[in-house]
């Protein structure tokens, strides 16, 4: 049925944006008229404030398109402040209502309402065409579920919506260009800009088997969603091959597909379908992401063989750290385990660590290194810096403990912004400069573990860990030339890729 309704989708400093392409996707299949609007992207380590003249173009754009109602896609915390600014911007000066949604509002709802008029709480894939409807067909809007409306003072808030069913919601949007515009540096460009990248991203699933990491946002929407069904959900594989299929021919450019589920559904009789149908009807190959829990040969294997070029498995930290504080009960025996499978299998691994955690002590560290010693080469580390985003389990056991206050926290924090992946020459305390020095030589299949050895201990370095930090610079820059040199071969290598990640103020450890 067509809707008179014209809405617009923001989304902050990403291109991707998956939250903003089903949302809209949903909409135009329930007859809005939907402007979809990528402001602004993201640069590792860096997130410039917008500028005049972005603003500018954004509230032309959005008048010129006749807009009625302008939902912001708030996706993570540290865009709050720049969400609340281009939010009163468009408020003043189009006096339309502003709709909040993503894991933001979700995170904190009480204070996203502060500032939105209306803000979606959860999943509204479906909930967000009731939602417009009720309001295109001028019935009360206040009491739909997944949404929270504000009226002065007064805040209407419903129970979240059912969770979707996720081969029933449409496929992301790739197939409308005139609706949609990136807006950069004050210049408006229409048509996806996401279409032609050489990565497509995909998820096969939605929410986490573990659901237990104290520093994840599945700590808090499991609470969300209790007793309400089955939230881990995997998508069937006929959905995902299909969508495959569709996305194929619209972004022509596709070279590799990145599976982001928080870990990549396996199980027995679905990995074999899949091992089966993804090859025959897509032969791309893929990356996915698992944990050490689930690893073992035989699906890996067939995974493999159907096209899996690299897999991510989070270590992140030591077995004392990851269970007393992170409430992972993985062991590092396990981590040293899972990599020799995946070297049998023959898969890229790209193990991921996390940083700057207030508990790990001298003694964990040691032994976190010691741990990645043992590993069978090669594997790539990418090493994150811990981010506490609100409400989480972690953010409210630091608090209670004292050893954090409110502007630790991720909104008011803009951690993700600054270290999101670790800079070896961002301010650290020596010891750990010469422990992330170590760690980011000791994968580096050009350097012999004796020479690590060597380097470890080392009285000097302790004492002053800079000449070893510079050591680990350069090694880093070797790595990094190599991987863009291999990805160029491979026709990955994109311009927009470069601005995202050669940030010289901030390179990127690997
Ligand atoms: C995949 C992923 C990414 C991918 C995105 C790929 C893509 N194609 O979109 C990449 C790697 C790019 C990414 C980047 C970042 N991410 Co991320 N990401 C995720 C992950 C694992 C899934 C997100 C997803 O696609 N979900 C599926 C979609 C459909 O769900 P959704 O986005 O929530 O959208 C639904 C609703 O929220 C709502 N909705 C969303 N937007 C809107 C807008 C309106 C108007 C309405 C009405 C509704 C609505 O409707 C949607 C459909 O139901 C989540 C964890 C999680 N489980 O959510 C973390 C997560 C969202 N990311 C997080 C972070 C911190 C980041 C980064 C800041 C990291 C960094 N420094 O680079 C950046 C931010 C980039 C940005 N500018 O937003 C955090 C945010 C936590 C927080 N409170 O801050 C999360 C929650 C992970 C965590 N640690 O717990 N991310």
């Amino acid at each position: 049925m067509p809707r008179r309704l014209r809405i617009a989708l923001v989304s902050l400093y990403a291109l991707e944006n998956n939250g903003v392409r089903h949302v809209a996707a949903s909409l135009r299949r329930a007859g809005f008229q939907v402007t979809e609007i990528y402001f602004k992207d993201w640069v590792n380590n860096n997130f410039p404030w917008p500028t005049e003249q972005e603003v500018q173009a954004l509230i032309r754009l959005l008048r010129e398109r006749r807009v009625e109602w302008v939902g912001f896609s708030v996706r993570a915390s540290a865009f709050h402040r720049m969400a609340r600014y281009l939010t009163d911007r468009v408020r003043h000066a189009l006096r339309v209502p502003i709709l909040w949604g993503g894991m933001h509002p979700t995170f904190v709802p009480d204070k996203a309402i502060e500032i939105a008029d209306a803000i979606a709480v959860g999943e509204v894939d479906d909930a967000v065409c009731d939602f417009f409807a009720a309001l295109d067909e001028g019935r009360d809007h206040r009491r739909v579920p997944g949404f929270w409306v504000r009226e002065g003072d007064v805040v209407h808030r419903n129970d979240v919506a059912p969770l979707v069913d996720l081969d029933a919601i449409p496929f992301r949007d790739f197939h409308t260009r005139d609706d949609k515009f990136h807006i950069e540096g004050g210049r408006v460009t229409v048509g996806d800009p996401f279409i032609t990248n050489p990565e497509y991203t995909l998820l096969a699933s939605r929410g986490c088997p573990y659901w237990t990491c104290t520093f994840c946002s599945n700590t808090l929407t499991r609470p969300l969603y209790d007793g309400k069904g089955k939230q881990f959900r995997i998508r069937s594989v006929e959905s995902i091959v299909s969508e495959m299929e569709y996305a194929r021919e619209l972004c022509r450019n596709i070279r590799i597909v990145r599976f982001d589920d928080e870990v990549f559904p396996i199980r027995s009789g679905w990995i074999d379908e899949f091992a089966e149908k993804w090859p025959a009807r897509v032969g791309l190959p893929f990356e996915i992401l698992v944990d050490p829990r689930m690893v073992s040969y035989d699906p890996l294997k067939k995974l493999k063989d159907a096209g899996m070029r690299a897999l991510c498995m989070g270590i992140q930290a030591n077995d004392r750290v990851n269970q007393q504080f992170y409430n992972r009960q993985t062991t590092n025996q396990q981590i040293i385990e899972a990599q020799k499978v995946f070297r049998r299998v023959g898969v890229t691994s790209n193990l991921q660590i996390i940083w700057d955690d207030p508990v790990s002590t001298e003694q964990d560290k040691d032994e976190l290194f010691r741990m990645l010693m043992e590993l069978e080469r090669p594997f790539e580390l990418y090493l994150f810096g811990l981010t506490i985003y609100p409400n989480t389990h972690l953010a409210r056991t630091l608090l209670r403990e004292g050893r954090i206050t409110e502007a630790d926290i991720e909104g008011i924090n803009t951690h993700a912004f600054e270290q999101f992946r670790v800079d070896l020459s961002y301010p650290r305390s020596k010891e750990d400069q010469r422990w992330l020095a170590l760690i980011v030589l000791l994968n580096k299949n050009f350097l012999p573990r004796s020479l690590i050895w060597k380097l470890y201990e080392s009285e000097r370095f302790k004492r002053d860990p800079r000449p070893l930090v510079a050591f680990a610079q350069a090694a880093n820059l070797v790595k990094m030339a190599g991987v863009a040199g291999e990805m160029t071969l491979r026709g990955e290598m994109t311009p927009l890729l470069i601005k995202r990640w050669v940030n010289p103020r901030s390179l990127v450890t690997m």
